[in-house]
């Protein structure tokens, strides 16, 4: 193990003083003299990228995290030097680099705030064992800064003070220290002096951070190998930060289909087929909404990928047919391991063509799975890829499975020390070969890719759906996710909370968790809790491992299922919200659920909150997290803030308590908004939508709100046929305007909106829309109005005394 604290003793080496500098067009490459070298380049004017060599030679550039989409490009670049420095400038940085030692320091070009600066910088020492270099970098802590990010830790929202490790790891009934997990997301937001920037350590070997843990004001990270390759991003909104990281890793390759951000009921295992069809048949009779049912392993014959158990699915195309005439969407479950099985054909396909992994010395690697023994694909070879994605022909084109969820792909080995691959395992890594001690926190990635490459291709021309436990930056492009197996508790409600949170600030917004706990089993209470935040979460389905008992929203008494039915039907109702969240987060890469650091950096009070966070842009949230509450504590960010249930306004910039029976929750709007509705559905497209519900939320002042839709499904979006609706409302005294503009070519098949005004401050007398003025007939007292418009209305005045 590497500690900091032997830095100095234990053979670290370092840069020494440069003695040449070269620049090709954004790339500045310093060379010491002791051949150490360092590559700056500029990516954009706030995002710059350092990458080290220790014998100045640059390897092959490859990154499974960055993709081609990135943008590039920057609008002012300047390189001058002093003694002591070269200095870099661009329009939104200043960037120092140490003539004697290589160390940087990078400032805001605007008002000259130190930013981030190296403490010892890069250092690095060899490895014996397998080559390369152990490469490390540490940074100065600015006073009073805070750190957010790296993906699932199950931790406090701010990292501060702690130590972490990526390496992904399947990890059952993970609890709120354990360390590493499913995920491997080495990027962090830092914020001080109310300015935000993030790092992303693009490197896929085991990699540590450590966040003023060891040394008070040190922050440092480092990998067991690889090299010393960084981006830094500024902000200096931590939102900008959040979203150019997104930018450079990718965001959503499409709009998931709407029926994605649906309900979705699952369980370890739903057989026989009357089983499953028991389950959706009281889903609709009880009138819960729910989109999407799966089926956990045992729906394949003897853990067989792609194939279907002939006695408990004996017609499975008829059966998907039967469940899609419901409004059922089938999601099967796919593994990695490929049980050695010489009459199976996919067995038989791999090792034919060489698909399976090797061990360094040329015998396979063997691994016990659910098969039994099992070989592995190597997924990180592109032909492996292609093959797998072909898989899904069947399953898609033909059975009409809608969505694959991806498990065990960390990958998890059974009964082995470390439960995955042995260090030496080989990979392809695209034309890169290597071992697994570099491939493995993106083997799950890359599976994932390759199921998602299968499911766009036979799916077409339907969107695709994967979803996926193990995930390294960047795998937000092709699919959604889990946080994988947590457990029946209070502390995991509030774990769920945060990972939900910190998976969105790490880019990767479409997450969410076993709704009521995987293991063990929840009483009514909890779960009803749990639905409760579950449905503000991108990804909202019900797992459990089945072990315990029931977990379907009816298996906890009829208080519980009416309670569970409402926040299903919020959900359904909010659709159009999420579905602009979601717009806004796969086209500018905006995270849909925001922290409260993340949302006003500038409030000292967010920056260690964990259970408030904004769902969107304008709902405010706070799950209820312990037993027997009838309320609770919570922040409230600065701003004005309705009660969703009460229509109350509340004052932010404090900590209140909020009323919540088990039947309610903290749920807020932020004043100004205009949130967009559809009628409940039992799933999505089950009713013709006739006319949209705005909820109008009074404000004095100015505020916009938006409204993204598109064909809910399908690839016509993309050229053009999408409707985005801008609105801007500005509310007076006696008076509320509001101006909509329009663009995209997508025309919706309703022609109204209902527009439910809340908190007007004053009896409504007349309303004109476009300027010509009529009475309304429906006046009612002080905002319980509504009135119903033509949907493209320009501008509405509504006018009282
Ligand atoms: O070793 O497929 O996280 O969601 O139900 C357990 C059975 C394998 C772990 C997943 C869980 C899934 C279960 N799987």
């Amino acid at each position: 193990m590497i500690l900091n604290t032997e830095l100095e003793y234990k053979g670290n080496l370092f840069p020494s003083k440069i003695i040449s500098y070269e620049k090709n067009r954004d790339t500045l490459t310093f060379t010491c003299e002791n051949n150490v070298a360092l590559q700056v380049t500029v990516i954009r004017d706030s995002v710059l990228r350092f990458r080290f060599s220790t014998t100045s030679i640059f390897e092959k550039d490859f990154s499974y995290a960055i993709t081609k989409y990135a943008s590039r490009g920057y609008n002012f670049l300047e390189v001058t030097e002093d003694d002591t420095n070269y200095i870099i400038k661009t329009s939104k940085l200043t960037c120092h680099i140490h003539k004697i030692d290589l160390r940087s320091a990078i400032y805001d070009a605007k008002d000259n705030t130190l930013i981030c600066e190296d403490e010892l910088g890069f250092h690095w020492e060899e490895s014996y064992h397998f080559g390369g270099d152990i490469v490390k970098m540490s940074k100065t802590a600015q006073e009073g800064e805070s750190y957010y990010g790296l993906g699932d830790k199950p931790t406090d929202n701010n990292l501060k003070g702690k130590r972490f490790e990526n390496w992904v790891t399947d990890s059952y009934a993970f609890g709120k220290h354990t360390d590493p997990i499913y995920k491997a997301i080495p990027f962090y937001t830092a914020l001080h002096h109310d300015k935000s920037y993030g790092i992303f350590f693009d490197n896929t070997f085991k990699s540590e951070f450590d966040f003023c843990q060891e040394r008070r004001n040190i922050t440092s990270f480092w990998a067991h190998g690889g090299d010393m390759n960084y981006y830094f991003i500024y902000g200096p909104q931590m939102s900008d930060v959040v979203a150019n990281y997104t930018d450079l890793t990718g965001k959503p390759h499409e709009m998931p289909a709407l029926w994605t951000l649906g309900y979705h009921q699952c369980k370890w295992s739903y057989y026989p087929e009357s089983k499953v069809k028991e389950i959706t048949s009281k889903f609709r009779e009880l009138q819960i909404p729910c989109d999407a049912i799966y089926l956990d392993i045992d729906y394949m014959e003897g853990f067989r990928c792609f194939t279907w158990s002939k006695e408990y699915f004996p017609e499975p195309k008829r059966m998907v047919k039967e469940l899609a005439d419901q409004g059922f969407k089938t999601i099967v479950i796919i593994d990695p391991g490929i049980k050695i099985d010489k009459d199976y054909w996919v067995f038989q396909e791999g090792l034919e063509n060489d698909y399976f992994c090797k061990r360094a010395d040329g015998p396979y690697m063997k691994g016990k799975v659910w098969p039994g023994e099992c070989y592995f694909p190597d997924f990180t070879n592109p032909k492996v890829r292609d093959w797998w994605s072909d898989l899904f022909k069947e399953l898609v084109e033909d059975i009409g499975v809608k969505g694959v969820w991806n498990d065990m792909n960390e990958p998890a080995v059974m009964d082995v020390p470390g439960k995955t691959f042995p260090d030496d395992v080989r990979h392809d890594y695209d034309g890169n070969r290597c071992s697994h001690r570099k491939a493995h926190n993106i083997y799950g990635m890359q599976m994932a890719r390759a199921t998602y490459q299968g499911l766009k291709k036979f799916s077409y021309p339907k969107r695709p759906f994967v979803i996926t436990r193990a995930a390294y930056a960047g795998t937000q492009r092709y699919t959604s996710s889990w946080t994988g197996d947590n457990v029946a508790s209070w502390e995991h409600l509030n774990i769920a909370n945060v990972q939900a949170q910190r998976m969105a600030m790490s880019g990767f917004s479409f997450v969410g968790s076993d709704i009521g706990g995987f293991a063990e089993q929840p009483n009514g209470e909890l779960y009803a809790r749990w639905i409760q935040l579950g449905v503000f979460h991108p990804f909202c389905r019900t797992h459990s491992s089945g072990d315990h008992g029931d977990q379907e929203p009816w298996a906890f008494g009829k208080n519980i299922t009416d309670i569970v039915r409402k926040f299903i039907e919020l959900r359904y109702q909010l659709l159009p919200y999420l579905y602009t969240a979601f717009w806004r987060y796969a086209s500018e890469g905006i995270p849909i659920l925001k922290s409260l650091v993340l949302f006003d950096q500038e409030d000292r009070h967010t920056h260690h909150r964990n259970d408030e966070f904004i769902f969107g842009e304008k709902i405010l949230v706070c799950p209820v997290n312990a037993p027997n509450s009838r309320g609770r504590r919570m922040y409230f960010p600065r701003g004005n803030w309705y009660n969703l249930w009460t229509d109350a306004l509340v004052e932010g910039g404090q900590e209140l308590w909020v009323d919540a029976d088990l039947d309610t929750m903290p749920i807020f709007i932020k004043e100004g908004a205009m949130i967009p509705k559809y009628p409940v559905q039992q799933y999505v497209g089950e009713k013709e939508i006739d006319e949209v519900t705005f909820d109008v939320y009074f404000k004095l002042g100015k505020e916009s709100s938006q409204l993204y839709e598109d064909a809910h499904d399908g690839f016509d979006y993309i050229k053009g046929r999408y409707s985005l609706r801008d609105f801007n409302l500005i509310g007076k005294d006696k008076e509320v305007i509001i101006q909509q503009y329009k663009s995209g070519k997508y025309d919706a098949p309703y022609q109204s909106f209902k527009l439910e005004f809340h908190g007007v401050p004053f009896k409504i007398e007349k309303v004109s829309i476009d300027k010509e003025g009529f009475v309304c007939e429906d006046i009612v007292l002080n905002g319980e109005t509504s009135i119903v418009v033509d949907k493209n209305f320009r501008e509405i005045r509504i006018t009282g005394k």
